[in-house]
């Protein structure tokens, strides 16, 4: 049988996220988003969405970036934790989450209705949504300087 839902050897889903940061080099705030529609209202999570079939994540990434924050101009990092191995997230799918600076206002769009930045000392205020919980406590324990 697949590892990946009964017997139909179907890859998992990937669903990719940003942590923008105030500085690549020494990231000190962190970006939360909170959803603004559906099932996942309130809930905070690093933004970006799911990867189309055929679509390099970091592409899929860049592409939720623009559609979700109108930002046009984001400079991306290395991935988070061990490149591809992301986080499951409660519906079987795959979260990975990309470093990113951007220049430009970061301001709450369409899917969501406030932003907002957290340092290592707040990071875990905000109610994260599930999936995301494990990766703002990585952040928290020792990604973000302080
Ligand atoms: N999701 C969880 N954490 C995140 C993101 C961007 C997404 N940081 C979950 C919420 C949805 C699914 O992944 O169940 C697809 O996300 P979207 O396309 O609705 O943003
Ligand atoms: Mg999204």
């Amino acid at each position: 049988m697949s590892e990946h839902g009964p017997r139909t050897g179907t890859p998992p889903l990937v669903v990719v996220g940003a942590a923008f940061v105030d500085d690549l080099l020494r990231p000190t705030r962190v970006l939360a988003a909170r959803r603004r529609n559906g099932d996942l209202a309130g809930g905070w999570e690093f933004p970006g969405g799911k990867v189309e079939p055929g679509e390099e994540p970091t592409d899929a990434l860049l592409r939720e970036l623009a559609e979700e924050l109108g930002l046009g101009a984001v400079r991306l990092g290395g991935e988070l934790g061990p490149p591809g191995k992301g986080w499951p997230l409660p519906n079987g799918a795959v979260l990975r989450i990309w470093w990113a600076v951007t220049d430009e206002a970061l301001e709450p769009g369409p899917d969501h209705d406030a932003v907002r930045w957290l340092g290592a000392e707040g990071v875990l205020d905000v109610a994260w949504l599930p999936g995301d919980v494990p990766i703002a406590e990585e952040l928290a324990g020792s990604w973000l300087h302080r």
